[in-house]
């Protein structure tokens, strides 16, 4: 039997941030295993111009039977599990190589938004259950992780059998806020949480995507929940 897989990506750096979480948790994960599923892993650019192609490549490479994306969402304290995507691209600052566009389609005539095909709320109670906190988002935003998230929902609308896909924003390492020296006395940094914690979350909800693969094997994927 050849080997099932997950694929697993995190961003590189972008905008302030010289560290990415997302990237140090997927590097962290690749080569572990989940039940019999061994977890690849990728760091995705941060660049809306070669995104797709990079998401189309890794699918070709590592086939997966499912698809987690990771991205920071700095400012935010718990594991954000995303359940939407638009398709927007809008960003608040540029990306990686400069772009910045401003109201823009993802997918040219492409649906307005898709629903996450991994079962968000699942995850949310999976990760807490680990004594992680997490949250239900419904807003990635409208910048790279948006739209990770959606060109990976738009493949999978095209694909049989559809490889579940899901999206979890991560909070700021306390390396990246301790960095930040010029802060005044009335702030201090925001929320963080430490790269042992995001793991322990990330586990669990590899976990409760596996689960849920194995239940809906040999049936229609639920296209909401
Ligand atoms: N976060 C950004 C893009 C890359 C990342 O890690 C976002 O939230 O869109």
């Amino acid at each position: 039997m050849t080997q099932e897989t997950i694929l697993l990506t995190g961003f590189e750096p972008f905008g302030d941030h010289a560290i990415n979480p997302s990237a140090l948790v997927a590097e962290a994960l690749d080569g572990e295993r989940i039940g019999t599923m061994l977890i690849r892993t990728a760091t995705l650019p941060v660049d809306g111009a070669r995104i797709e192609a990079t998401l189309h490549e890794l699918i070709a490479l590592t086939k997966p039977r499912v698809v987690l994306a990771l991205g920071l969402a700095a400012g935010r304290a718990a594991l954000n599990v995303e359940r939407v995507a638009v398709n927007v691209r809008d960003y608040a600052i540029t990306d990686n190589a400069g772009a910045r566009p401003e109201g823009l389609p993802i997918v040219t005539d492409g649906p307005d938004a898709y629903l996450a095909t991994l079962p968000a709320a699942e995850i949310v109670r999976a990760i807490r259950a680990a004594g992680v906190p997490a949250r239900l988002s419904d807003s990635a935003g409208t910048y790279l992780c948006n739209q990770a998230l959606y060109l990976l929902c738009h493949f999978n609308a095209a694909r049989e059998p559809a490889v579940p896909c899901g999206f979890i924003h991560l909070p700021a390492l306390p390396a990246q806020v301790a960095s930040h020296q010029d802060l005044p006395l009335s702030q201090d940094g925001g929320p963080t949480m430490d790269l042992a914690t995001m793991l322990i979350g990330i586990r669990a909800a590899l976990a409760a995507a596996v689960r849920f693969l194995q239940e809906s094997d040999g049936q229609q994927l639920p296209s909401h929940r």
